[in-house]
């Protein structure tokens, strides 16, 4: 077994992992990062597209801004469709001039992976077997095979930023840990093709088929999701279903600018919120998806990721520059009150926007009233936008 020394050891190689990652090592902390997968799988999974503007300093602090200020769309608002009405949203003027920033997590991934591959710090891919040790005690440790190898990573502190299925949390004695779950009864099917987007601004849409959301990634290249059964299969979805189907649950008059082409990516992902409680055990902490999952409605997960890891790394930094622990025993309690505001907002997006199979006659009612309030209030928009372009750290 060989042994190596950091101060911290990252568990995961998202966008959690990595920007932590940099924040520490521009503040001349070192770190590892350990993932269990390689570099190219981890930039073909095709995740979050919209990023708030806190997400966005945080990256610019990070050293990793100068893309995504080029390439990164502003956008001022979004639309909500219901049958053939299309209603606007408009961000900026409801919260008194913000906005978010469209530029895709691969993206995001990729500029964070390029940057700590140029600063010289070890990212360890295709680790496996990684297992986090003693972290109740005072000197934790991490160990991994690579190549048929054991390896050893004695650090002061393990940050489990290795998304929902990781090993940092259900590394936690069930005592340890509070869990609190809804799993929605269906999924997202999503698409993304080389054709230019159906309109500026991102269009979410109700109906009766079920929910369907049109988004993109540039100016050419376009990202479609329709609700559809948890149980279904990507195999079952050729490209013209998609595209027939997606056409049908938005407002005719945009269903003509509809540009279809051959998907170049195609997936299923469950809906699901969930948070585990707290976000510190002794010595390592949980980040991101390893911590809390969010249906991907309200654009959330990778915006509360980024979030946690502000904390996180503010406690770390005052940890090493003056000895104080105030920030890090801070660290759990402050990630979690913004943690269940994005739980919440999630849920009530969710909730409005989506075919509820199991819905008696009354929820749907109470469904349509809260659509009908929302698109006719602007109080309730306020609300909407505020949380949408993200609440403040
Ligand atoms: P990740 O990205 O899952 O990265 C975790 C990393 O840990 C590694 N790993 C391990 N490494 C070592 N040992 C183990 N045992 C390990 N187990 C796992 C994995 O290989 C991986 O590299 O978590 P992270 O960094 O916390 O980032 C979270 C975000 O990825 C996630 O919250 C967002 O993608 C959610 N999300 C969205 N968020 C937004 O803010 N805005 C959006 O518009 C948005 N849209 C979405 C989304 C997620 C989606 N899916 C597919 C779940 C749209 C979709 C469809
Ligand atoms: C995306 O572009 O992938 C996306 C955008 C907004 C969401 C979810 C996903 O709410």
């Amino acid at each position: 077994m060989t042994r190596h020394r950091t101060q911290v050891c990252i568990i995961g190689s998202g966008p959690s992992g990595l920007l932590l990652g940099q924040l520490l090592h521009n503040a001349g902390i070192d770190a590892v990062i350990l993932d269990r997968v390689g570099r190219e799988y981890i930039l073909a999974r095709i995740r979050a597209g919209v990023l708030e503007t806190g997400t966005a300093d945080l990256l610019e602090t990070a050293g990793v801004g100068e893309r995504m200020r080029r390439e990164g769309l502003v956008h001022d608002g979004f639309e909500i469709a219901h049958g053939d009405a299309l209603h606007r949203i408009d961000l900026k003027t409801l919260t008194g001039g913000r906005t978010v920033l469209v530029y895709g997590q691969t993206e995001v991934t990729r500029d964070l992976m390029d940057k700590r591959a140029a600063s010289g710090a070890t990212t360890i891919y295709d680790a496996g077997d990684v297992e986090p040790h003693d972290f109740e005690g005072s000197s934790p440790f991490v160990t991994y095979v690579k190549d048929g190898v054991s390896h050893r990573v004695d650090c002061d502190f393990i940050a489990g930023c290795d998304g929902f299925h990781g090993v940092s949390r259900s590394s936690v004695p069930d005592r340890a840990i509070s869990t609190f779950e809804k799993v929605y009864p269906f999924g997202w099917l999503g698409v993304l093709t080389d054709r230019p987007p159906i309109r500026d601004e991102l269009v979410y849409a109700s109906h009766p088929h079920g929910f369907a959301l049109c988004s993109m990634r540039s100016a050419t290249r376009s990202r479609y999701y329709i609700q559809c059964d948890v149980n279904d299969r990507v195999e079952n979805w050729s490209d013209d279903q998609f595209w027939a189907e997606l056409r049908q649950r938005l407002p005719v008059k945009i269903a003509e600018n509809l540009k279809t082409g051959p998907s170049i990516e195609k997936s299923i992902a469950p809906l699901r919120s969930f948070v585990s409680e707290p976000m510190r055990f002794g010595r390592m902490f949980t980040v991101g998806d390893a911590a809390h999952i969010v249906p991907p409605t309200g654009a959330k997960g990778l915006n509360l990721a980024a979030s946690d890891v502000h904390y996180l790394f503010d406690g770390l930094r005052e940890y090493y520059a003056e000895t104080s622990s105030a920030g890090i025993d801070a660290y759990s309690g402050r990630a979690l009150a913004r943690v269940w505001n994005g739980i919440r907002f999630s849920w009530s997006m969710t909730r409005m926007l989506h075919r509820f199979p199991d819905d008696d006659p009354f929820d749907q009612r109470i469904q349509a009233t809260e659509l009908g309030h929302m698109l006719s209030s602007k109080n309730a928009q306020a609300s909407l936008a505020e949380n949408y372009v993200g609440l403040p750290y």
